[in-house]
């Protein structure tokens, strides 16, 4: 197959967020900032482009949240789109448009999408068996039900999919169901669905994917897609009962709705309608280029599912490309919104306002692009202290203070350019072209890297020229150097702009310059001899090691509230009812331990002499592994007394200890209040 190159225009997607929860950098990093910078990059080069997102806003994860917090679906979504969509505003993810799936034209494009593919005999009809929770009175599908994975072993796969492997699952592929609603094991029980024969689809995809993106998906999508299709595919349900969804728009499917990976990808055709009436050149041109920026848990649906929805329905083009990003850790573990063990972009900027080019460098710079990375704090600052501020703020600033104090902020002429001039511009023809190839390419760090050499070059040029040492000597080679660093500050506010669009905006105040388009880049005289620029800005500034450690504090306390949760979560469950006459039989005082030795020839066993109240006797105690004999001695106990008597080692034992257990073995002492006398009851 050969490779298309010449498009005409760009419909760029990206992932539509679920709507249940607020954005993290995780999402950034994978998704949207890869996508910001090559949308950027495209609208810079005069292309016909439109980014589309939106949120998600169907789907059983939403459901579920519904039920946990005693609200509507809708609730939850109105929430949390209008968080999401302003977290995107915030860090300049410059959407076209940002929709939601909740909305009517969406629900209509995609009821007009099945029912077309319905029609034309696209889907098989089928009465299979399904999971049913039979207590609670639901179908279980996808997130309503977990069990262990059949491929990998991991005991929390979800019913559509397993996060720890990747795979894609049905339902009935998971060993020891267990329905989230009610914990049972459901019970199998007759519905009928619609299917995508996706086995039908495999010889077309494997030519149009393992023939015909070969060289140019990236390897870890290419290898997922070769994966699943050497696999075999089988068909696929796309309607779940459910009531929160888009309605199977069919006769006899009441109370169903299409499956959430059915509506969801639709989600940027409805979008694109909802911003022009001009769609379809978008969509059905095969002269525009789609592109679709996802996280890697979701190649599976972009790039075989929905292709064949696609095709199935016969007049839309097909992806182009499905740059899809592994995942960002944080601080070394997988980032997880159920242990908020996350950075929340909202939570972010309360700590950090105006910083959101830092994040956007450091997430573009530690991108995932070839295999998991990992966000830490101390990464962040030092990206921020020796990159963004010693390497290109300080370049911009040092120009600046220099042209103020030398040529009253004036553009000066150049001179004469000598030979290490020449090399200088040579570089700076070159860099915008790599940057251009490595953006091209979906290779987002490669071509930030590109742009920061710009701004060493810059620094090394200033360091090497010294122009403050020869202005009282050579003004004329002062004013050369000066001029050709502030085209390089030039050139920085055009090949930084879609990296970091917020400095590179108050760049271009200070320079006095609109924003140029990329072809630009190849003029190397934007700023004309007598120029006036404006008085220098700070650009970014230093963070001190407190800000840093509270950061990392908050996460140590996160861990420490998930590690408590967590031991909650295994407390034993509870005993069986009993009457207080049981309870009374028991004699149980407060005392004090007199004397406590360890038992001979044992690990675990202590022989403590105890003050009851009534008398002093030996209770032989398993506590060994977690008490020093001498560090006991004083205190005070609640001894159950007629316990009856048992020997243990030899020795007589004349009742019990109370210990609170952990669920993970370790003990602690109950002991009574001050006050309670030794051989006070305790009922
Ligand atoms: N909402 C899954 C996710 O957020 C899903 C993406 C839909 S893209 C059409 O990972
Ligand atoms: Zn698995």
């Amino acid at each position: 197959m050969d490779k298309k190159t010449d498009y005409q225009r760009y419909t760029v997607t990206s992932a539509l967020p679920y709507a249940n929860g607020p954005i993290h950098i995780g999402h950034l990093a994978g998704v949207y900032i890869p996508a910001d910078i090559y949308v950027r990059f495209l609208r810079m080069n005069g292309a016909d482009v439109i980014f589309i997102g939106g949120s998600d806003e169907h789907g059983v994860p939403i459901t579920i949240k519904a039920l946990q917090q005693g609200v509507t679906p809708q609730d939850i979504v109105d929430r949390y789109h209008g968080i999401i969509k302003k977290s995107f505003e915030d860090f300049g993810i410059s959407f076209d448009i940002y929709s939601r799936t909740s909305n009517k034209v969406h629900h209509e494009t995609a009821s007009a999408f099945f029912r077309k593919m319905y029609e034309a005999g696209q889907f098989i009809e089928k009465v299979s068996q399904q999971y049913f929770d039979e207590e609670t009175g639901h179908f279980l599908a996808d997130r309503y039900i977990t069990g262990t994975c059949p491929h990998c072993g991991y005991d929390k796969a979800y019913g559509d999919q397993c996060e720890k492997c990747g795979t894609s699952l049905n339902a009935t592929d998971l060993i020891h169901p267990k329905s989230v609603l009610s914990g049972n094991q459901p019970i199998l029980k007759e519905t009928r669905h619609w299917f995508l024969p996706l086995d039908q689809y495999e010889p077309w995809l494997r030519e149009w994917i393992i023939e015909g993106h070969k060289d140019d998906w990236k390897p870890n999508v290419y290898g997922q897609c070769k994966s699943w299709i050497d696999q075999g595919l089988q068909p696929r349900a796309v309607t779940r009962d459910l009531d929160w969804g888009v309605k199977v728009p069919i006769e006899g499917a009441d109370g169903k709705v299409l499956y959430v990976w059915f509506d969801a990808p639709i989600g940027y055709i409805s979008a694109t309608r909802e911003l022009t009436p001009d769609w379809e050149k978008y969509w059905k041109d095969k002269q525009t280029k789609l592109v679709h920026f996802i996280g890697k848990d979701n190649i599976v649906f972009h790039c075989i599912i929905f292709p064949a929805m696609l095709k199935g329905e016969g007049t839309f083009i097909m992806p182009d490309n499905v740059p899809a990003n592994e995942f960002l850790n944080l601080e070394g573990e997988k980032i997880s919104t159920s242990r908020n063990w996350a950075v929340w972009l909202h939570e972010y900027l309360e700590d950090f306002p105006d910083k959101q080019d830092v994040l956007r460098y450091v997430l573009t710079s530690a991108a995932p692009e070839t295999k998991d990375n990992d966000f830490t704090w101390k990464d962040f600052q030092a990206r921020n202290n020796s990159e963004l501020v010693a390497i290109l703020g300080n370049f911009i600033n040092r120009t600046m203070v220099l042209t103020h104090k030398y040529f009253e902020g004036k553009v000066p002429v150049v001179d004469l350019f000598n030979e290490s001039d020449s090399v200088v511009l040579e570089e700076m023809r070159q860099i915008p072209v790599r940057i251009s190839i490595s953006l091209h390419s979906y290779r987002f760090r490669e071509g930030l890297s590109e742009m920061m050499n710009l701004a060493r070059l810059g620094n090394k040029y200033l360091t090497d020229n010294e122009p403050w040492k020869l202005f009282s000597t050579n003004p004329a080679r002062v004013g050369t150097i000066l001029n050709l660093s502030l085209q390089i500050c030039a050139l920085l506010t055009i090949t930084g702009e879609p990296f970091l669009p917020f400095s590179m905006k108050k760049v271009r105040q200070i320079l006095n310059l609109p924003l140029f388009s990329w072809e630009d880049a190849s003029k190397l005289d934007w700023l004309k001899p007598g120029h006036q620029l404006n008085p220098p800005e700070l650009l970014f500034e230093k963070i001190e090691d407190p800000a840093i450690e509270a950061q990392v504090t908050k996460l140590i306390k996160t861990k420490e509230a998930n590690e408590a949760a967590q031991l909650n979560l295994t407390v034993k469950p509870a005993k069986e009812v009993i009457q207080y006459e049981d309870f009374i039989k028991m004699d149980i005082r407060s005392g004090t331990i007199l004397e406590a030795v360890k038992v001979p020839r044992t690990d675990k066993l202590l022989k403590l002499k105890i003050d009851t109240g009534l008398d002093q006797r030996i209770v032989v105690s398993g506590i060994a592994g977690f008490f020093k004999p001498e560090g006991i001695i004083g205190k005070r106990v609640c001894i159950l007394m007629n316990l009856a008597p048992r020997i243990l080692k030899g020795i007589e034992s004349q009742g019990m200890i109370l210990m609170a257990e952990n669920p993970d073995g370790t003990l602690f002492f109950v002991t009574p209040d001050d006050g309670a006398i030794n051989g006070a009851d305790i009922k």
